[in-house]
């Protein structure tokens, strides 16, 4: 009964907003704007397109999709997610090249013969850099972890991409300390 009073709103709703002018389709809309795996099936009646990328609330096609939990017995929710798996922040000195390895989990199997890619925010720039994937580790390559501001230390996030843009969910935080500044921190001990 309250389910059908909860219909009726939500129908009035929409013809309101059409009265309104405001023809936008909210569930449609809802879920485009989402951008990840883990935050799209947050959003009731969402599924995520794995290989396409998107979010959406029609079919993905022959796509592999993922469901938000309890929506379907054998895909539940947010574990499904194609993600980086660790997120335990790393620490460099500074002016050091540096290969950053994360750990990701839910490959599936068409996206490991792409290129592989890190992509490195730090001093407010992305930097695209390649990759290998090996198991369940990508190897990123050697990269100069440089400051370049008067901070002791700066902070910066790797993402990992497959087939060259295709975003895995989350991100791996790092810091760099300049060691002449924050001699404390654990990358300058020796
Ligand atoms: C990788 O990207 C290319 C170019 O966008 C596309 O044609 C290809 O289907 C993609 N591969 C996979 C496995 O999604
Ligand atoms: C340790 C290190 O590389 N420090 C540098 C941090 O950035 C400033 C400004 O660019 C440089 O002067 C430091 O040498």
């Amino acid at each position: 009964m309250f389910r059908n009073v909860a219909v009726v709103i939500i129908f009035s709703l929409s013809l309101y907003c059409l009265a309104e002018d405001l023809v936008i389709s909210t569930k449609g809309h809802q879920c485009s704007i989402h951008t990840s795996c883990v935050s799209c099936i947050s959003e009731t009646g969402c599924k995520w397109c794995v290989a396409q990328g998107v979010c959406t609330k029609r079919s993905c096609g022959d796509d592999n999709e993922i469901y938000p939990k309890n929506t379907r017995p054998n895909v539940p929710g947010p574990d499904f997610c194609p993600r980086i798996a660790e997120t335990t922040e790393l620490i460099f000195a500074s002016g050091q090249k540096e290969r950053v390895t994360i750990k990701i989990t839910r490959i599936f199997l068409y996206m490991a013969n792409t290129p592989w890619k890190c992509k490195i925010n730090l001093n407010g720039k992305d930097v695209i850099i390649p990759a290998v994937l090996l198991a369940d580790i990508v190897y990123c390559e050697r990269f100069e972890m440089k400051n370049e501001s008067e901070n002791p230390y700066i902070e910066g996030t790797v993402k990992v991409l497959w087939n060259s843009t295709r975003a895995f969910d989350g991100s791996l935080p790092f810091k760099i300390c300049r060691c002449d500044l924050e001699s404390n921190c654990v990358a300058c001990q020796n």
